[in-house]
């Protein structure tokens, strides 16, 4: 029996936002991010509406280059607490439709259907419920791509953006994929574009039409998932929350390089914070905490520290994490993101440890 999985994922975010804040901004270019300071900013461009995309302009350029091509821009700065309330007022709306439901990011999750559709009329249907309960409730709009895969789920949203809803059954998955770009398969960059580009792979039915021995033979691992992708085998399942997660990090990256320590340190409390609110919600217990530091110049450092038990303890962790920071003090570069990972988790274990309980192993 075919599987339906959808997967929502909200059109230009952080933009949509603000134009739903402010509808003077509607039908003109909107780009969040760093300052472009009259093109001479640095950092980059974190989103911009669909009028701005118009321009070239795209998520991760930098801002003084999304400037140049579009100097007339509305240029602002990112209120994270404002995505991050819309994001959490979607996701629920969302996980009403069903309780197999995975959030894979701050503006996207699979949900799995296959238990309340019997075909895909009735889909398109719950799909449309869906993106009109968000519309009239948050005021933004979100793409649902349906599939019989995550992974060509994934591929559906993106499909017909912003405000689509694309369906790909069972017995078209072929016709659906075949002529677009290679690119399309998530995990498929720019760099190994070129690569599979020089072996004459252009689109996915290029892909197709390989044996899965010749796509091994020709890009090893990377290959065989891209193979079985492209054939529609992939089974992975839609997992709630915690179900065999290893690990829970956040991270993020500063709109300017900085060394300004009271910065990064505010920074990492943050994502403490919003970690241990996912934590406490899903009973969960970890041992590890990791500081990830990534520098100017790509080079990314992580630190690590388990504490002898299970713990949940925000305290804790940040002590951690200050004690850990301070073996980078010395480094003389800007720091570029940082980030926490915590790991070797359990469920609700059956002893807690909390707060003075919890003590460190070297
Ligand atoms: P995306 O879903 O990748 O982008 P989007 O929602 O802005 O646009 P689309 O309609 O194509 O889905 O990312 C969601 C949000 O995450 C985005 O609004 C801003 C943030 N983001 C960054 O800050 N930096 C990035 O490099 C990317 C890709 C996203
Ligand atoms: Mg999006």
């Amino acid at each position: 029996m075919s599987r339906f999985i959808l997967h929502c994922d909200l059109d230009c975010f952080f933009a949509a936002v603000e134009e739903r804040d402010n509808p003077e901004y509607i039908g003109k270019p909107i780009i969040i991010g760093a300052d472009p300071k009259d093109g001479k900013g640095r950092g980059v461009v974190s989103t911009c509406n669909y009028e701005a995309r118009k321009f070239g302009l795209h998520s991760a350029m930098p801002i003084s280059q999304a400037y140049k091509r579009c100097p007339h821009g509305t240029y602002l700065h990112p209120n994270f607490e404002k995505y991050h309330r819309a994001s959490k007022e979607v996701m629920e709306i969302v996980n009403s439709y069903s309780d197999k439901f995975q959030q894979v990011s701050i503006d996207e999750a699979y949900l799995d259907v296959s238990d309340k559709c019997i075909n895909f009329k009735e889909v398109r249907d719950l799909a449309e419920k869906l993106k009109d309960e968000v519309q009239k409730n948050i005021g933004i709009t979100i793409s649902v791509g349906c599939a019989p895969t995550k992974s060509i789920a994934k591929i559906a949203s993106d499909y017909n953006k912003p405000n689509g809803i694309t369906i790909v059954e069972e017995n078209h998955i072929k016709d659906f994929l075949k002529n677009l770009d290679i690119t399309r398969i998530p995990g498929i960059g720019k760099k190994s574009k070129l690569y599979y580009n020089k072996k004459g792979i252009k689109t996915i039915g290029d892909i197709i039409d390989l044996t899965l021995p010749k796509m091994i033979q020709l890009f090893g691992k990377n290959g065989e998932w891209v193979w079985n992708v492209a054939n529609g085998f992939d089974t992975r399942e839609v997992k709630n929350f915690h179900a065999d997660r290893k690990s829970i990090s956040k991270e993020r990256t500063f709109y300017e390089d900085t060394n300004d320590l009271n910065l990064i340190l505010s920074k990492l409390e943050e994502i403490n914070k919003r970690i241990h609110k996912n934590v406490i919600k899903n009973k969960i217990y970890y041992k590890t905490v990791t500081l990830k530091i990534r520098l100017e110049g790509f080079i990314t450092f992580t630190r690590s520290k388990s504490f002898i038990h299970h713990v949940q303890d925000e305290n804790q962790v940040l002590k951690v994490i200050i004690e850990l920071l301070n073996q980078f003090s010395t480094v003389n570069k800007k720091v570029r993101l940082v980030g926490i990972r915590l790991s070797k988790l359990e469920k609700a274990p059956s002893v807690a440890q909390t707060t003075l309980l919890s003590y460190l192993e070297a």
